[in-house]
């Protein structure tokens, strides 16, 4: 089976908030709420909100920075949330403009036109309705015959997406697969919150699939398998719901947005990530050594550098497994393709990487790939 990754693609969105500006505006939330709650929380039934502070958030996590698609509202202390205008049905939607920047980035790179496409997948961690799928809008948009679909798998929407692009060109029953990740999910985040606050940024990644018969561009990547796994944990949720309108639950509440128990997720996801990567590399008689590059998911840099020693017996170099983190922050199932998008022409022909995703669900997902 030769199936190749022949092009990507990146939309970054032109707003940028610093950890520098994020905690300002969060502190003086903090102080407002404070105020204004000054004699509950004097009382002990109202928690006092404690000050962030961007030292720790570089620290913690890695993140420097993070894009968003509206700034607006994000940093208002009266709002706390971005403020995005509704689009009227005949308009492009938002998460399809992004997706399809992205799509045509990666569809470029990849020398494939409209009509060398048959099918689109839209595959991250929320989609703005449940029909029409956001993947047939795009598909109309692009001009695109065929089949789209859309997919949730959190973290690992963007692997488990290629996974399944994968395996409609193994079976013959597709030609080419544009595969698109577009997250925006600052909509989804607790800027209220100073555990989560600094955690996500907006971006939309893609990348296109097809056998090596047709496959043209300067660089391409055979897919040599592919390896996901699964286990239930609760400690990565959101409980946002079509079932809200009926379960009468404030749709703002905290546990309407991300949260989780980030120590936890830190230590379980670890291990499960290291082991998988090892048994897939296996799986090829390859040994972590073999691989050239790391596109891992970003989530944290500590999770990242963990995971490399536990593999390598040593720390990786930025060349060998890029982070984006500290530009990207998290960008939910994007982060693994962002990496590959920027630092994949280096791999010479013969050299493996892999790129995986690990998260919420939990999920992983693998790819292991040699440059052709
Ligand atoms: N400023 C200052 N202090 C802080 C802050 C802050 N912003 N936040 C927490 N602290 C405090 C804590 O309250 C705590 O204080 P105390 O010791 O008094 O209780 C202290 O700092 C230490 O806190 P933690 O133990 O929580 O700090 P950690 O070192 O564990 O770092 C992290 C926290 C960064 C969250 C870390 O645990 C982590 O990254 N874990 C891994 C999490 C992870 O990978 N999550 C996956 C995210 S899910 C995903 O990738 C996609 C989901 C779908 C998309 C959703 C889009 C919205």
């Amino acid at each position: 089976i030769d199936v190749r990754i022949t092009g990507s693609g990146l939309f970054t969105p032109k707003y940028k908030i610093t950890n520098e500006e994020l905690v300002e505006s969060y502190n003086a939330y903090a102080d407002k709420f404070n105020a204004e709650n000054a004699a509950a929380i004097e009382a002990g039934e109202v928690a006092a909100k404690p000050h962030s502070s961007a030292e720790f958030i570089a620290k913690a996590s890695g993140i420097k920075s993070r894009y968003i698609y509206a700034k607006e509202g994000a940093l208002d202390l009266d709002r706390m949330r971005p403020l995005i205008a509704p689009r009227s049905d005949d308009e492009l939607s938002h998460q399809a403009e992004i997706a399809v920047d992205a799509a045509k980035k990666a569809m470029q790179a990849a020398h494939k036109s409209a009509a060398d496409i048959d099918v689109v997948i839209v595959s991250c961690a929320y989609t703005e309705r449940a029909y029409p799928a956001v993947a047939i809008e795009v598909q109309a948009e692009l001009g695109i015959r065929g089949f789209a679909f859309d997919m949730l798998v959190a973290c690992s929407a963007a692997t488990f997406g290629m996974h399944r692009a994968y395996e409609m060109l193994a079976a013959g029953t597709a030609k080419t697969v544009l595969v698109i990740n577009p997250e925006l999910v600052s909509p989804q985040v607790n800027y209220t919150d100073r555990d989560s606050h600094f955690i996500f940024g907006d971006v939309a990644t893609a990348v296109i699939l097809e056998k090596g018969e047709t496959a043209t561009s300067e660089h391409q990547y055979q897919v040599l398998s592919t390896k996901a796994v699964t286990q239930f944990s609760n400690n990565i949720r959101s409980n946002f719901s079509y079932l809200n309108h009926a379960t009468d639950l404030a749709p703002y509440a905290a546990d309407m947005l991300f949260h989780q128990e980030g120590r936890k997720v830190f230590k379980e996801v670890c291990p499960m990530a290291a082991e998988h990567i090892e048994t897939h590399l296996q799986a090829h008689s390859l040994t972590p050594t073999d691989v050239t590059k790391w596109f891992l998911h970003q989530a944290n840099i500590n999770m990242n550098t963990l995971i490399c020693k536990k593999l390598l017996g040593r720390m990786a170099e930025q060349s060998e497994a890029p982070i984006v983190l500290d530009e990207y922050a998290n960008t939910a199932s994007a982060g693994s393709v962002i990496a590959f998008n920027l630092h994949h022409a280096s791999m010479q022909s013969g050299d493996y990487s892999i790129l995986c995703s690990f998260g919420a669900g939990y999920s992983i997902g693998s790819l292991v790939l040699q440059k052709i």
